[in-house]
């Protein structure tokens, strides 16, 4: 799915696209953005100018994608459109470097990487056309080794190996595209965010959990106002403020509580649900939301955990959602849970992953794990996000977000 949407530029991912002539650079674009929207011919040369477009390439979230001319050109006119590529180099993030596989590897290449390397700039480099020339595992061994980066094989005609381009993008992406706001941008200096926090028997003795600290410290730190309270205090706090708070975020657990105790006016979501977002695919989980409705009883289910935290009564993972599923679904499903970094192989058996909120994990990790359960072809929800559903309180739960709330139209 791709929109072009309101992100400004700053924040999105800059990919550029750099190779010779004739490599597959526009039809590479083409590929992962699954548009028509670059220039595509068998005669070398057809991009001429650097061509910027901005996009969201699920699950990687907003990008610029920069094509630019072959860096093989040659005679007065080309040597100047090199020149004008390699200016681009300035405003990447990332280079794909494409490599057509009959092709092999050039001194223009080694010297681009060489300049990227100066730059500090991440690249990865894309043999493309395997669908003409297949590439072996060593044949990859032995670019990665000559290069230095990354490598992957795909063919941009026929689409093999562009998740897996994604999944390299994302974990080749520079630190900086990690620090994503929570809440902050939703938010003006001065408006209060009221958070909801149950102490039950889930909750830490004597501290906070890190979402809910984190998340105070991001209103702090955009000259908002936290305030916090157990869900059975919520209606008590909303009344006692002079100005109704912008916005209410609960626990998902007491979203219901929440639901019931906040003003219809007043923006109301979860920490998951923000937290979804701050990993950056908020979307494709919202979409994977939707598969829940098609759920039939007997399917199976894989819960996924990151991490293998201490598991108490009652369990979110493994009582609550199944339980809330069986009812959604009115039968069986066949439950399976992983736990811990690794997802197990046969995941296209699955109907859905219902995957945690991931609070112990990176943005990158998160985006890579979407990534191959999507890659499988397998919905992806996380736990706010299917909770949210489940209750029929899910587009309640995106007021903040109206263009994922029509997702449910
Ligand atoms: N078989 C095959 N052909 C491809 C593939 N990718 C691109 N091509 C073809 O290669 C030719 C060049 O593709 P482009 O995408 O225009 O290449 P480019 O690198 O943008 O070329 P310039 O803009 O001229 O530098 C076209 O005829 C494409 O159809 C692929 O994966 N497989
Ligand atoms: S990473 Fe997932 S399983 Fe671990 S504590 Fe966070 S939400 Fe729970
Ligand atoms: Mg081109």
């Amino acid at each position: 799915m791709i929109k072009m949407h309101n992100t400004p530029r700053g924040n999105r991912l800059h990919i550029a696209i750099f190779g010779r002539r004739n490599a597959g650079k526009s039809s590479l674009i083409n590929s992962l953005t699954n548009q028509d929207i670059a220039v595509v011919s068998n005669i070398a040369g057809t991009t001429t100018d650097p061509v910027y477009k901005s996009m969201e390439i699920l699950p990687i979230g907003p990008v610029v994608i920069i094509d630019t001319a072959g860096i093989d050109d040659v005679g007065l006119l080309g040597e100047l459109r090199v020149e004008k590529s390699k200016e681009v180099l300035k405003k990447a993030d990332l280079v794909l470097l494409v490599i057509d596989a009959a092709e092999g590897i050039t001194i223009y290449e080694q010297d681009l990487i060489k300049e990227c390397q100066q730059r500090d700039l991440p690249v990865v480099t894309v043999i493309n056309k395997i669908d003409q020339n297949s590439v072996t595992d060593n044949d990859l061994a032995d670019y990665k080794n000559t290069l230095g980066t990354p490598v992957v094989a795909v063919s941009a005609l026929t689409g093999q190996g562009v998740a897996d381009l994604k999944i390299s993008i994302i974990q080749n992406a520079p630190k900086s595209w990690d620090d994503q706001t929570i809440i902050g941008d939703l938010l003006q200096p001065g408006d209060t965010v009221v958070l909801v926090v149950p102490i039950d028997l889930a909750a830490p003795k004597g501290r906070l959990i890190l979402p809910q600290v984190q998340t105070i410290r991001d209103i702090l730190d955009h000259d908002a106002i936290a305030v916090v309270a157990k869900e059975r205090e919520l209606k008590q706090t909303i009344d006692n403020l002079v100005c109704k708070p912008k916005m209410v975020v609960t626990d998902s657990q007491a979203f219901l509580k929440a639901d019931a105790d906040t003003p219809p006016d007043v923006l109301l979501t979860s920490f998951s649900i923000l937290f979804a977002r701050y990993k950056g695919d908020l979307e494709t989980l919202v979409d994977g939301a939707k598969a829940i409705e098609s759920l039939k009883p007997g399917d199976k289910v894989l819960i996924a955990e990151a991490c293998t935290h201490h598991r108490v009564e009652d369990d979110i993972g493994t009582v609550k959602i199944p339980r809330w599923m069986r009812q959604f679904v009115g039968g069986e499903l066949q439950f399976d849970w992983v736990s811990g970094t690794k997802f197990p192989h046969n995941l296209a058996e699955y109907k859905l992953v219902v995957h945690c909120g991931g609070c112990m994990i990176n943005r990158r990790e998160m985006l890579a794990r979407i990534m191959q359960v999507r890659q499988a072809g397998v919905p992806i929800v996380n736990y706010g996000v299917a909770i949210a559903h489940l209750h029929g309180i899910l587009r309640r739960a995106l007021s903040p977000f109206p263009h994922l709330a029509a997702m449910l139209d």
